[in-house]
């Protein structure tokens, strides 16, 4: 099938701004990557910068791109408090923004999100069933990222409907290295919580610094639930003996692509949903091994519904 002509103004070139929070990581890099591709199809120059979750820099970034007049800006996490009154700015001088994992209450603000709150509710969920409704669980949890916050909601609700869940501890943090950051952490809540029997580490570079610790401890019975998936956190959860028995993930590389087709529609004036919601799927380490899944494109050809392609989309949009 032919691919349908780009709108005139795609023909000579569109310039989107992407300022990123964070892009170390697992998940940071996929998305990028799939947001790169859907610019290229679109004839999109992706102009990114990266504050390293350094958030005045961010605020720096995200006034220098509205100072260039791009043709949209992609704001890509960020701290309410720091992105919101530029964000406002950026619609106040005419320029359309999609928001993606931020905080916004701008109308004229195209927001995605992976499904947060439900996303938390569900794995907190599978955690309550793994083990067997009662237990000292441990929870990995940074506060001022709207996924985490949203996923804390979802996991708040069940930990509320399941009172033999006693949470004994709440860490965590988010860096350049959260992996590291937070293994280190971990092991002193493995060796001051005994009886854990599982950890939520709703986000993969947590889930796999817990991981870590926990095979260094030797306590890889204790179970661990994650959010997030690529490449090598199917190798972390299919290695032999992971801890790692759960998480619940879209693809994002797919989400990178909803952001910048969502620019994309924004800058040509159609029409799109103000709420974008890319909704997550359960992914089990035994689902995985049984698939004999060990890359996320074995895991995109067996849940092809990981590719959201009729999300903010339209004809004159590429198909991916
Ligand atoms: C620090 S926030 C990390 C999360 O952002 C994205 O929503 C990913 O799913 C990741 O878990």
């Amino acid at each position: 099938q032919e691919a349908a002509k780009l709108p005139a103004k795609f023909e000579t070139g569109v310039k989107v701004a992407l300022v990123r929070q964070l892009a170390s990581g697992d998940f940071f890099q996929q998305w990028l990557l799939g947001a790169q591709e859907q610019a290229k199809a679109l004839n999109v120059d992706l102009r990114i910068s990266d504050a390293r979750n350094n958030n005045d820099q961010q605020a720096t970034d995200l006034q220098r791109a509205i100072d260039q007049k791009p043709d949209a800006i992609i704001v890509d996490h960020g701290l309410a408090a720091t992105v919101s009154p530029l964000i406002d700015k950026a619609v106040e001088a005419g320029i359309p923004v999609v928001a993606f994992d931020v905080e916004t209450e701008n109308p004229e603000v195209i927001s995605i999100q992976q499904s947060d709150e439900d996303a938390g509710k569900r794995i907190g969920e599978e955690l309550v069933k793994g083990i067997g409704g009662s237990g000292d669980v441990g929870y990995v949890y940074v506060a001022g990222f709207a996924p985490l916050d949203r996923r804390n909601r979802g996991w708040d609700e069940v930990k509320q409907a399941n009172a033999g869940v006693k949470q004994v501890a709440k860490f965590g943090k988010v860096s350049d290295s959260t992996a590291n950051d937070t293994q280190e952490q971990a092991n002193a809540v493995i060796t001051a919580n005994p009886d854990l029997k599982a950890v939520l580490a709703p986000y993969d570079e947590f889930a796999k610094g817990v991981v870590n610790a926990l095979e260094q401890a030797n306590k890889t019975d204790v179970k661990v639930y994650g959010a997030d998936i690529s490449t090598p956190d199917i190798g972390v959860m299919t290695k032999e003996g992971s801890p790692w028995v759960a998480t619940i993930a879209t693809d994002p590389a797919n989400v990178g692509r909803v952001a910048v087709r969502a620019a994309a529609l924004k800058v040509n004036g159609d029409a799109i949903d103000r709420e974008v919601l890319i909704p997550p799927s359960i992914i089990t380490q035994d689902f995985l091994k049984e698939n004999s899944i060990k890359t996320l494109e074995d895991l995109r050809a067996k849940l092809p519904d990981l590719n959201t392609q009729d999300t903010a989309t339209a004809d004159w949009i590429p198909k991916s």
